[in-house]
């Protein structure tokens, strides 16, 4: 079990709109202080998902870049590009992301329904994902919605190797509305399926957020957190803001022993290139 935490924020996502979300962080300086506000409570990687100048999720590579920029220039955070994106975004400008150039980058391993919606990610954008981020020297994390996810990483690995860097990491992302249950339970069946050597983390999504966070610090695993996944801290109570996501987490890290990792320590732990 590793000795500390690492912990990912994902501040946005493309789900949420900002008009129903006031506090959701879409410009490029909301970002950016939203960014070094939770590195400075304990996280050491951002996911990141980009909205445009109508606050609308948005691939388009010069303001993926741009904010890829702010959040280099004002944290020293692990950037991980979401490659995911929304779901009505083509696999073509989702493999696109990757000329951003970020440390890493997230990898669906199989379609998904999500809420009324279908999350595709066919086996043949997996391929290309991970191939093109070995190539390009970037890390991957696993997002796995569901049991099954785990196999499809088996036999990617199996058929095309490690990804850059050498370690696996797997991120669980559970109660969506269509993929597995943000239960401890289910986080346990998924863990015997692991690859040899990888770690993991975990986020729950709505109301699953603390029993999946407590199941996974239990577990030995790393945590993501953020509006992206959360937007109700407590019942009746809206979410203030990513760095109060962050900060729980923080809190119960260090309440299980396994503080907070630091950026420097994450960038090794991940296997990227300082
Ligand atoms: N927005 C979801 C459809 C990822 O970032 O890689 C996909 C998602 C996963 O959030
Ligand atoms: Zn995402």
């Amino acid at each position: 079990m590793t000795s500390s935490t690492l912990i990912t924020v994902a501040p946005t996502g493309a789900e949420s709109a900002k008009a129903d979300v006031p506090a959701l962080p879409v410009t490029v300086e909301e970002v950016a202080a939203t960014a070094k506000d939770c590195q400075a409570i304990g996280a050491s990687v951002i996911h990141l998902h980009v909205r445009d100048e109508d606050t609308k999720p948005t691939l388009d590579l010069g303001r993926v870049r741009e904010v890829v920029g702010a959040v280099r220039e004002s944290t020293d955070l692990v950037v991980q590009l979401s490659s995911g994106g929304a779901v009505t975004d083509t696999f073509d400008a989702r493999l696109a992301v990757l000329d951003a150039e970020p440390d890493a980058a997230s990898l669906t391993l199989g379609t998904v329904n999500f809420g009324r919606d279908v999350f595709a990610n066919p086996w043949d954008l997996i391929v290309e994902l991970h191939t093109q981020m070995q190539q390009r020297r970037i890390v991957p994390e696993y997002e796995v919605f569901d049991l099954g996810q785990l196999a499809t990483l088996t036999r990617l690995l199996d058929k095309y190797g490690l990804p850059h860097g050498g370690h696996v990491h797997v991120d669980f992302v559970m109660g969506v509305p269509g993929g597995m249950p943000g239960t401890t339970q289910a986080l346990a069946a998924c863990l015997p399926h692991l690859p040899p050597g990888a770690t993991f983390a975990a986020t729950g999504v709505g109301r699953t957020s603390l029993p999946v966070m407590l199941g996974a610090l239990s577990a030995g695993g790393h945590l993501r957190v953020g509006m992206e996944d959360t937007l109700t801290y407590a019942p009746g109570e809206p979410v203030r803001d990513n760095a109060q996501l962050v900060a729980r987490a923080a809190g119960l890290a260090r309440i299980a022993q396994r503080p907070p990792m630091s950026t420097d320590d994450a960038r090794r732990f991940l296997g990227i290139e300082e």
